[in-house]
């Protein structure tokens, strides 16, 4: 049976972090589906369609990855891939209580798809997406944080702002 993951997130915009879970995580299992979905306790500043056209350019090189987008529960989406695993990176104490909740959330709704943690790289440990955006909006450099295309749609979407 091909092992099948579901790498889920908002990704608001992706960051390196995001990338070495994704290019650790194909490496472990035979498909990975990086899909956007909604988080309803975060106000987005790129479009679904923005944040998967970045996920779209920075994964490119990495054949077994799939970006897609779901509207409703990550469960339904995975079902619908026939998953076998989701996939969540861990940071720091501070993100475990909540990933403990959504993982409890997610066996409830769907007994039959295990997530799985990986430990971030020590170098990404500090770096979240609203990081990146923080810094962005203050014209500080990000280089060592995002791929260069995420760079310049932050860069536009400020000069806008
Ligand atoms: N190092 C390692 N991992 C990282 C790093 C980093 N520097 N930065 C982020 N990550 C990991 C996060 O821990 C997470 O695992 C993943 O990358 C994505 O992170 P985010 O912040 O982009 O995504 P979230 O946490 O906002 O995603 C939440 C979901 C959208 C998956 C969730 O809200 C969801 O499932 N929504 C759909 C509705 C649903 O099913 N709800 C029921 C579940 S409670």
């Amino acid at each position: 049976m091909a092992s099948i993951a579901v790498c889920p997130g908002s990704f608001d915009p992706v960051t390196y972090g995001h990338l070495d879970i994704i290019r650790r995580g194909a490496k472990v299992f035979d498909k990975v589906y990086v899909c956007v979905l909604n988080n309803s306790s975060k106000k987005p500043l790129f479009s679904v369609e923005e944040r998967m056209q970045l996920l779209h350019e920075v994964t490119k090189s990495l054949p077994n990855v799939v970006v897609e987008s779901f509207q409703g529960l990550l469960v339904d989406y995975a079902r619908s891939k026939n998953a076998n695993a989701i996939l969540r990176g861990l940071r720091a104490v501070s993100d475990f209580e909540y990933e403990m909740q959504i993982t409890s959330m997610n066996r409830v709704l769907e007994e039959n798809i295990e997530t799985f943690f990986m430990m971030t790289n020590n170098q990404y440990a500090f770096l979240s997406s609203s990081i990146v955006k923080e810094v962005a909006k203050y014209n500080g450099n990000i280089s060592e944080l995002v791929p260069p295309v995420v760079e310049e749609a932050l860069r536009k979407k400020f000069a806008h702002q």
